[in-house]
């Protein structure tokens, strides 16, 4: 079955002032969907990061994806493969960039977008889900958890396109405790994943203990302050955090660096904390995992379909880390319902997932979502995998044409939660790591 056809549809959808260590969210995320088109009639989608960088990768690509069979995407990856050896051998972690801007992951990420269409259209040409494809899964339903943001007012858009504020103002442990049972109240989940890094970690410690006490045990907390804090404020924060963190909880990127992460390891270790560590910015790519195994820098690994290199990418990921003795959880940013399914038809063919996956979903609406038939439901904080070929979801173009047409009125075309701080919060904001 051969690509004939190539669709990018750059896209905006509405998204609250959420903060974290990377500044403020826009009030509109960018996100592209790629469609292909084969010699059969099928088609097949993807969802990836939007604009002109994520966009131009695939344009650059598109001579060599049209006429690709479906079924040989070997040579892509290694052609990918050889142009990353080719180039920079550098830092490739997400540090300093936000995720979808790293160029060290440019390859992966297009690949992805690419792998994700083709084996939406094989699963509609054989009449299977797509994690069927991958080998079967391991559970038919994923669990995500509930992602609490500190935010400003405000629900995402502007003027006569702005949303409604659904959760309010969070900017204090006793609002994000209301954010937390508002979203556990409408979705269901059973995990919380606090976005930290914007308030004083005190504060942000008092967010934790109040999240403790009102759910009790029964709800695995984790904290996640990208890298915001030095190796000293870390130890802290995971002395402070013992028991509430406990559990199937986890302390996720504290500090910035392979290096620094291992020392808060190493720190809270000799003092008989094991609560592990988790990464999606020291630990991004396959490259990373044999440096964060030696250095005990990483327990858990933060996989996300996007730009670990797609759903077979990813399995090998948790393979890896199954062999490994790694934990492996999901990473996710802003999207919609076809990137809500690539990540739950990835998760449900990883057998060593067995933390909640994250996703940013309950920050987005109806008004924005692009998949027929509106959004993708919970039901106990789990998606199932729906009994539909490929991802099982098609596209609503109608939704897509507006969503496009927000996306050409923006003066931009890359996540800059930097200019966005500086713009609405503090004009003279700047990311510095790590701030306390
Ligand atoms: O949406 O602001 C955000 C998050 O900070 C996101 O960009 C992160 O990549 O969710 C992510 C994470 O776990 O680091
Ligand atoms: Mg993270």
């Amino acid at each position: 079955m051969k690509i004939t056809g190539l669709k990018l549809y750059p896209i905006a959808i509405a998204d609250p002032p959420l903060r974290s260590s990377y500044g403020l969210h826009a009030p509109y995320a960018i996100r592209t969907i790629v469609e292909i088109d084969t010699d059969e009639g099928i088609r097949g989608i993807a969802e990836t990061y939007g604009g002109e960088g994520p966009m131009g990768l695939l344009e650059a690509s598109r001579e060599q994806i049209i006429g690709m069979d479906v079924f040989q995407r070997t040579g892509l990856w290694l052609d990918y493969e050889r142009q990353a050896a080719a180039e920079s051998s550098g830092d490739r972690s997400q540090t300093w960039f936000v995720p979808g801007e790293n160029p060290m992951d440019r390859h992966t990420r297009t690949f992805a977008a690419i792998e994700i269409a083709c084996l939406d259209a094989i699963g509609k040409a054989l009449n299977k889900p797509a994690c069927d494809l991958l080998g079967g899964r391991a559970r038919s339903e994923v669990a995500f958890s509930a992602y609490l943001f500190y935010k400003h007012a405000g629900g995402g858009g502007i003027d006569g396109d702005a949303r409604e504020d659904e959760y309010g103002e969070g900017l204090s442990p006793e609002a994000m405790v209301r954010q937390a049972k508002q979203m556990i109240a409408t979705y269901g989940f059973d995990e919380i994943k606090l976005k930290g890094g914007v308030l004083d970690p005190d504060v942000e410690i008092e967010t934790i203990r109040e999240l403790r006490r009102e759910f009790g045990p029964r709800i695995p907390l984790r904290i996640d302050p990208n890298c915001a804090w030095s190796v000293d404020t870390s130890v802290m924060v995971g002395e402070s955090l013992v028991e509430e963190l406990s559990n199937g909880g986890y302390l996720e990127d504290p500090a910035p660096g392979m290096e620094g992460m291992a020392e808060v390891r190493k720190r809270l270790l000799a003092q008989g904390i094991d609560t592990p560590l988790a990464s999606n910015v020291a630990v991004t790519h396959f490259r990373h995992i044999p440096e964060a195994f030696r250095l005990d820098a990483v327990q858990i690994v933060l996989s996300d379909p996007h730009y670990w290199g797609g759903l077979r990418a990813q399995q090998a990921l948790d393979h890896f880390c199954g062999v490994l003795g790694m934990g492996v959880s999901m990473h996710s940013n802003n999207h919609l319902g076809v990137s809500l399914m690539a990540m739950t038809h990835a998760a449900a063919a990883c057998p060593h997932l067995t933390f909640a996956c994250d996703t940013h979903y309950p920050w987005q609406t109806q008004r924005d979502e692009v998949v027929v038939g509106g959004r993708i439901a919970f039901h106990n904080g789990r998606v199932r995998i729906p009994d539909k070929p490929g991802l099982g979801v098609d596209l609503d173009y109608d939704q897509l044409a507006r969503l496009g047409e927000r996306y050409a009125k923006l003066p931009y075309r890359k996540r800059d939660d930097e200019a966005e701080m500086r713009k609405h919060v503090d004009p003279d904001w700047r990311r510095v790591l790590p701030r306390w």
